[in-house]
């Protein structure tokens, strides 16, 4: 905690060689590793992603796949964690920005209104994988890690209607 980066990033308006500035920044680093235990509701921790331009737009390929790109890390939240489709053919990839965590991807099993099978079984720190598959049935699709569903890593994905 002494170290230089340490020190100039925890106060710059350092009160008595910034010590308590330090021990803030690590009740705070503490605060943001206990939230995902925590918290089951999947919000999104701004201070811990860097939005990548592509994650959560949902564009339509030239092959007519409607594509989305997830995004996790080393917490428990999928970004976007819902999102909507039209009925037909879906291309979603994972990216796992986490230096630390594994991650998968996979549709609740009962969860929606057609059962969708297709999933990422494993998905590595710095891995990001495809899955491709045809949903026709309106209606919300929930998706899970089943690591840790348990901490609210879950989110939904909407198939809107006709
Ligand atoms: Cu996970």
């Amino acid at each position: 905690m002494r170290t230089p980066a340490a020190r100039s990033a925890a106060a710059p308006r350092a009160r008595r060689g910034g010590r308590p500035g330090a021990l803030l920044v690590a009740v705070l680093l503490a605060l943001v590793a206990l939230s995902g235990c925590s918290n089951s509701e999947p919000t999104l921790p701004d201070a811990t992603r860097t939005a990548g331009g592509d994650v959560g737009a949902l564009s339509t390929a030239p092959d007519g796949f409607q594509e989305i790109t997830l995004e996790t890390g080393d917490d428990y939240v999928f970004t976007p964690a819902t999102f909507t489709v039209a009925p037909g053919q879906v291309r979603i990839t994972v990216r796992n920005s986490a230096d630390q965590l594994t991650h998968n991807f996979l549709f609740t099993a009962g969860a929606g209104p057609a059962e969708i099978t297709e999933q990422i079984p494993i998905l590595a720190p710095g891995e990001s994988k495809t899955i491709e598959f045809t949903v026709d049935v309106p209606g919300d699709y929930g998706f899970e890690c089943s690591f840790h569903a348990q901490l609210g890593q879950v989110g939904t994905m909407t198939v809107s209607g006709p």
